[in-house]
């Protein structure tokens, strides 16, 4: 079958509302046009994420009831423990609440003012915890992971040339750390390599830097790797995690994403002498070593959903329900961004209303449309999230792409609800030229697209 069907049943269900274009038109508009302000209870499929939205199992809800909620050794603390050392293969394991209090674990105790982080593209998060130690992010992905059209098979890859580079521009004393984002969420949910995670590795190894992945979608990464990579056909999902974590010297985690849970992060690394200094800071800012700012029964879903992640009938249906998504949209001629990654569909804004210029922000148009005619929630990904203000003249310089995301939840929507999205979307596209642009009329100093009020364009 191209498309396989859901591998699992439902036996759990949680209705949806439905409601009118009336409703909708009035609910945005009293949102200022922003999708964040919407409640949550009025999206018919919501869009806006994969993190923290999956469904857990039967599995996991049984686990929690096994929660061992004792301050200090609870008994899912060592099962997570364990879970994570078999799979990832690091010896010091520290739990924390979700991903970015792991990269600020970190940063905290190896990065200072000056210093340099190279990765294939930081999450918005890791640059902002990178930055926010005076260091700098950089991005060092291949030229084609940049290119919304070129189908290379892993455009998440590192580009070997481009991290020399840095190493030799900025000396080896001022780079502590090489990062690799697996997917690469930044530039669309895009795989990376076997043979350029052993590259990377290598590069590291030869200056003696630390190398640690930002491992969020790391199942979904393998998955890829066993699709596309020659000599990983016969290789189970566990055998590819466990090679590609051999590379790497550790690594930061939102359980969110590929442990299947709603909450959880943790951070993994073989030294010992961090482990016991971020351990001690943990201890001052989450909780204990043994919790990490999470519940005992927390940790019991995410060592379970760690495993489950593996099978790989799930990530088959997962990684081709996105492609089922992408692939419909891309038959009738909806610009996207190519291949389609693993976590979410990118709809290329720019390409799909070229008659909206960037500072009228055609993604955001796209979205609000999307919410008006068929109560999804996608999320804008171009000028309203990301454009510079020129310092001299105060004009908004654009992003490179102007893209509306389209990020799936992990075993929550069904194939008929990705049928039901793209009908949605390709009905949009017939009468794109309908469309008109925003303007702002309240912006923050900084993250504006959370809190921003708009109004349409007459
Ligand atoms: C997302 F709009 N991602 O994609 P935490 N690394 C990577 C991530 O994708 C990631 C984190 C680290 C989110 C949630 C999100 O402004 C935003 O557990 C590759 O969320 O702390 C999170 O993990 C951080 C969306 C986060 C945002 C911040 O939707």
């Amino acid at each position: 079958m191209q498309f396989p069907a859901e591998p699992f049943r439902i036996k759990v269900v949680e209705p949806l509302k439905i409601t009118s274009r009336e409703e909708r038109e009035k609910l945005i508009k009293e949102a200022g046009y922003n999708i964040f302000m919407i409640p949550a209870d009025s999206i018919y499929i919501d869009l806006l994420t994969d993190s923290g939205t999956s469904a857990m199992s039967d599995n996991q809800w049984a686990g929690l009831m096994l929660g061992d909620e004792s301050y200090a050794g609870s008994k899912n603390y060592y099962h997570f423990e364990e879970t994570v050392r078999h799979i990832f293969g690091f010896k010091n394991v520290i739990p924390t609440h979700q991903g970015r209090v792991a990269e600020n674990l970190l940063f905290s105790n190896i990065l200072k003012e000056g210093d340099v982080v190279p990765n294939n593209i930081h999450f918005d998060t890791t640059r902002a915890n990178v930055e926010y130690h005076k260091a700098q992010a950089i991005d060092c992905v291949i030229d084609e992971g940049m290119d919304p059209q070129n189908l290379h098979p892993f455009k998440g890859n590192m580009d070997i040339d481009k991290l020399e580079a840095a190493i030799q521009k900025y000396g080896k004393d001022r780079v502590p750390i090489i990062l690799l984002t697996v997917t690469n969420n930044s530039g669309g949910g895009q795989p990376v390599s076997m043979q350029n995670i052993r590259e990377v590795s290598a590069v590291a190894k030869k200056h003696g830097i630390p190398f640690f992945f930002d491992a969020c979608r790391f199942a979904e990464n393998c998955y890829f790797i066993k699709e596309r990579e020659d000599g990983y056909q016969d290789k189970t999902i566990l055998e590819i995690a466990q090679e590609m974590f051999s590379y790497a010297d550790g690594c930061t985690m939102s359980a969110k994403k590929d442990g299947l849970v709603n909450i959880g992060g943790f951070l993994a690394m073989n030294d010992d002498e961090w482990a016991q200094r971020i351990t001690n800071m943990l201890i001052l800012i989450e909780g204990f070593k043994t919790y990490g700012g999470l519940a005992g029964r927390d940790l019991e879903a995410i060592a379970r959903g760690l495993k489950e992640v593996l099978d790989e009938n799930y990530l088959r249906f997962r990684i081709n329900q996105t492609r089922f998504l992408g692939e419909m949209l891309d038959k009738e001629g909806v610009p996207i961004v190519k291949p389609v990654g693993g976590h979410a569909v990118y709809v290329d804004a720019r390409r799909f209303l070229p008659h909206i210029p960037p500072e009228q922000f055609p993604g955001q148009a796209l979205v609000v449309e999307l919410f008006i005619r068929a109560g999804i929630r996608s999320v804008e990904i171009g000028s309203l999230m990301m454009a510079k203000k020129d310092p001299q003249t105060g004009k908004m310089i654009p992003p490179k792409l102007e893209l509306v995301r389209l990020a799936i939840p992990r075993r929550v929507y069904t194939n008929m609800h990705m049928q039901y999205v793209a009908e949605a979307i390709i009905e949009i596209h017939r009468e794109r030229e309908k469309l008109k642009g925003f303007a702002i009329e309240y912006e923050a100093d900084f993250l504006r697209h959370f809190t921003a009020r708009l109004k349409p364009i007459a």
